[in-house]
């Protein structure tokens, strides 16, 4: 028969055992770290940088195969936005730092941003 005080002992074991000493170990993690919160990073259309030059971003930065770093390129040439890539805070923040300075260096206005996706259950 499980007695409340029973129930309530194997609440609080949950996840544990009594290892040969009698030490009490935790078998899984309590904790569910949260979900990161994501960000989509935008690549802007401008009327100087080169089409190469965003597809060399695409791919070297973004892990982009070429086919699709090429679509990519094209949708942001005739939509003025797209998406390069979805990352956490610090990940996007890296990557638009690094592409700046790329594109800076070789005198192109290229703009990203980046914005936060909706949370669906976070
Ligand atoms: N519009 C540019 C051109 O015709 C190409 C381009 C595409 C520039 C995407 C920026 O994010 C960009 N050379």
């Amino acid at each position: 028969m499980q007695t409340a005080a029973t129930v309530a002992t194997m609440a609080t074991m949950a996840g544990r055992f009594e290892d040969d000493a009698g030490t009490v170990v935790e078998k899984k993690s309590q904790v569910r770290p949260k979900k990161p919160r994501l960000y989509k990073v935008l690549l802007h259309n401008d009327d100087y940088t080169t089409r190469d030059f965003v597809v060399y971003v695409l791919t070297s930065v973004f892990h982009r195969a070429e086919p699709e770093a090429v679509q990519i390129m094209l949708h942001v040439h005739y939509n003025g936005v797209g998406i390069a890539g979805v990352f956490t805070r610090e990940v996007a923040e890296t990557k638009i730092t690094a592409v700046e300075r790329m594109a800076r260096e070789s005198e192109y206005p290229l703009r990203l941003t980046m914005e936060p996706e909706e949370d669906d259950d976070r």
